[in-house]
């Protein structure tokens, strides 16, 4: 299914009168605090994530999985997904496809589809925490770091043909991450492993063209609970320094224990020029993949205040990080979800924007406690939804995302279309 520039138009139509007043408030408010709103709104509108391929259809937990009608059933189909959340978002122009879940046999044919849907290519995702039918070594102890080095040559050449794909593709980076660990003391040489894995990796980094990027995810735990390879940002960076120029580590919010100060995390990866990469979500516990922004709005603002930072401060010539949201839907409709998951991601990053970043420092260089936290709480107490609104507007979606997508129908549309029994590749 597509959606169309009348329908959008449409139903911005009748939102126009209420937003105009709504937005010159705002921008009243923000302007009296030497805020550009022009340029706020116009940064807003030039931020887009990536959708992961895999996150169209429902999630599952180890427990259950419920169907979602019209859930797509093909690449072609998520491609067009992830159109539709386009069309609507403006915000949402590239896909992140993991291999094999999504291998893309007709390339050409990929590119043009995808390219009529609007959509491009963002980083290629291996797999090497599964075994594919009729594979000849087990994963069963680990991938990269596997102490048998048939396992590793075969993990390592899994990550060069997915390479060799998105080379295909025109993405520009590769997404490794590791379920490698142990599940008891004694299973597994620590030394011995993070050895392995460096070699491994090598060979993969070998393998990059020279404008592509190795993103390096870490995970404290799951599905190894006594330890994984790369637990943490620290081995993922000492891993990324190994290797060289093209490699960074990648940020997944929920890949950390309760309460780590993942903000601090940001700035230090910033500033050692190796953020390469940020996989968004919320969580409770743990890796629980929920929509971004649903639990801890305040620490999403508190990164991205550093992510700003960062940006102003770029000493290391941080890229700009490859934005993806990897998150999963058990109880709610997946795009309606995704829809949820960029409007936070943008309003985190608005009200980052509203920071006065010369007030926060004045304040900081005195140790005025009570006033660095207020500047902080000045701008994440806003209302950026009409700077939303606004910043939609401009890039030609739809101002309100999730009332278009209800008013228009979708879902029962794609029931429609493709049936209630497909169930989407992924986890
Ligand atoms: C692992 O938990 C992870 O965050 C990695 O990014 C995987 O590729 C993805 O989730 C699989 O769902
Ligand atoms: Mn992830």
């Amino acid at each position: 299914m597509k959606i169309t520039k009348d329908q959008i138009d449409s139903l911005n139509a009748g939102r126009m009168k209420r937003h105009s007043v709504q937005y010159s408030y705002c921008k009243e408010q923000c302007e009296a605090a030497g805020i550009d709103m022009d340029w706020v709104t116009n940064q807003v509108a030039a931020f887009e994530v990536a959708i992961p391929s895999w996150a169209l259809g429902a999630g599952g937990t180890r427990f259950g999985r419920f169907q979602y009608g019209g859930e797509p059933g093909n690449l072609y189909q998520k491609i067009e997904d992830i159109g539709v959340l386009h069309a609507l978002s403006g915000s949402a122009g590239e896909v992140s496809l993991h291999i094999p879940w999504d291998i893309p046999e007709d390339t050409d044919r990929i590119l043009r589809h995808a390219d009529q849907c609007g959509i491009g290519f963002n980083a290629m995702n291996s797999n090497t925490f599964q075994d594919q039918p009729g594979q000849s070594l087990s994963y069963k102890y680990g991938s990269l770091c596997h102490v048998d080095a048939g396992v590793r040559r075969l993990a390592v050449q899994h990550n060069k043909e997915v390479i060799d794909y998105g080379v295909q593709l025109g993405s520009k980076s590769l997404t490794v991450w590791l379920a490698d660990g142990s599940n008891f003391p004694g299973q597994l040489n620590f030394r011995r492993a993070l050895q392995n894995t460096l070699q491994s990796l090598r060979e993969i980094y070998d393998h990059l063209p020279a404008d592509w990027s190795m993103f390096i995810e870490y995970k404290p735990y799951e599905p190894n609970f006594y330890s994984m390879v790369i637990p943490d940002w620290g081995t993922s960076h000492f891993l990324a320094n190994r290797l060289g120029e093209q490699a960074f580590s990648l940020v997944d919010l929920g890949h950390h224990l309760p309460n780590t100060n993942i903000e601090q995390i940001v700035a230090t990866l910033m500033m050692t020029g190796k953020l390469g990469g940020f996989h968004f979500n919320d969580s409770k516990y743990g890796d629980d993949d929920l929509t971004v922004g649903s639990i801890k709005p305040y620490q999403l603002f508190l990164i991205f205040n550093e992510l700003v930072y960062g940006f102003n401060h770029n000493e290391s010539n941080n890229p700009v990080p490859a934005w993806m949201i990897d998150a999963s839907h058990n109880v709610k409709d997946p795009l309606e979800d995704l829809l949820q998951s960029l409007h936070a991601i943008e309003t985190a990053y608005a009200k980052a924007l509203l920071v006065d970043q010369v007030a926060l420092e004045d304040a900081q260089s005195k140790n005025d406690v009570v006033a660095a936290e207020r500047v902080l709480h000045e701008a994440f107490q806003q209302d950026v939804r009409p700077i939303l609104a606004e910043a939609r507007k401009r890039r030609g979606a739809a101002m309100a995302p999730v009332e278009a997508f209800r008013t228009l129908d979708v879902r029962n549309q794609l029931i429609r279309e493709r049936g209630s029994q497909q169930t989407a590749t992924g986890l």
